[in-house]
């Protein structure tokens, strides 16, 4: 397909977002151990402040996660992942916020979406039919994003023939699996998964071959926030303390050809989005 046919917008649910200049979509992780932020708002009253904090900052979409998908994590109960994100996904789409849930259980996502949630953010990459009938059934938008293997042992030695090749033939299968059921390519979002069973050279590897995936017709979304690879670049221990080099990856994204950026600085990612929209004369989408 060629990239003429990219839709021109993204349609999730009651929200339909231009893809003119990038959509930041903030992360609000609500549990004990996300490897980024674990902790920091793991009840509802403190997820719910954070996401408000993060659209005043500029994000367009809050990601709510129940389930810490780092290298290693252990799954979570199913009673445990719903009772952590349904009042925070209620509470935030009842003040009118673009929500997405990122879940790899159908039974969490449809909790989400009647609970007023427009996006399923599926990092399994909607392999799992219940989780394609959901899609099917629903006007929400979609992430499919790829990982390779098991949170609990995609770390361990991940190998491919062809990165590149081999994560965009599986987004786009994916993709047509979820059109071939009804779902309209312009709710549709793919993401290569960066650091879900992927070393990083080929990390690396998908962050250049951006421009490739965006060829496919379909919005890139990319999540590179504080992740493991900015710190083997740099050295830098911390995930808080990879601001500048998830700043510096959201911004190559864009610039690459991504629509959508999920970040946990948003404050940061705003404001480099807005100093490249000005040197492009592009007018920022702004919050
Ligand atoms: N990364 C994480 C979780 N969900 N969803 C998409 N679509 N793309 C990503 O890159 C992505 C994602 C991991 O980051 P985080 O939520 O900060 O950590 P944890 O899984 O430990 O909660």
């Amino acid at each position: 397909m060629m990239a003429s046919m990219t839709p021109r917008t993204w349609r999730c649910g009651a929200f339909e977002f231009a893809l003119a200049s990038p959509l930041v979509m903030g992360i609000v992780n609500v549990t004990p151990d996300s490897f980024s932020d674990g902790g920091e708002h793991s009840d509802a009253d403190a997820a719910v402040a954070h996401g408000g904090r993060l659209l005043a900052e500029g994000a367009h979409i809050l990601d709510v996660g129940g389930e810490s998908t780092r290298p290693g994590a252990e799954p979570v109960a199913l009673a445990a992942e719903l009772a952590r994100i349904g009042p925070v996904v209620t509470r935030l789409a009842a003040a009118g916020t673009c929500v997405s849930i990122d879940t790899r259980h159908a039974e969490v996502a449809r909790a989400a979406l009647d609970a007023g949630a427009s996006i399923v953010n599926d990092v399994t990459g909607f392999t799992d039919l219940a989780m394609v009938g959901l899609a099917a059934a629903r006007d929400c938008g979609v992430v499919v994003m790829h990982m390779l293997g098991e949170p609990q042992t995609m770390q361990s030695d991940p190998r491919y023939d062809d990165v590149v090749t081999e994560v965009r033939d599986f987004l786009l299968a994916r993709a047509r699996v979820l059109e071939a059921v009804g779902v309209a390519r312009d709710r549709i979002a793919i993401d290569p998964g960066i650091g879900f069973g992927k070393t990083l050279e080929q990390n690396l590897a998908l962050l250049r071959a951006i421009p490739e995936l965006a060829a496919t017709g379909y919005p890139v979304l990319v999540g590179a926030s504080r992740k493991r690879f900015i710190g083997e670049l740099t050295g830098v221990t911390e995930p808080c303390d990879r601001v500048a080099g998830s700043v510096a990856a959201a911004l190559i994204a864009v610039e690459r050809g991504a629509l959508v950026v999920r970040v946990h600085d948003v404050a940061a990612t705003a404001q480099a989005f807005a100093v490249a929209a000005a040197v492009d004369g592009r007018k920022d989408r702004g919050a």
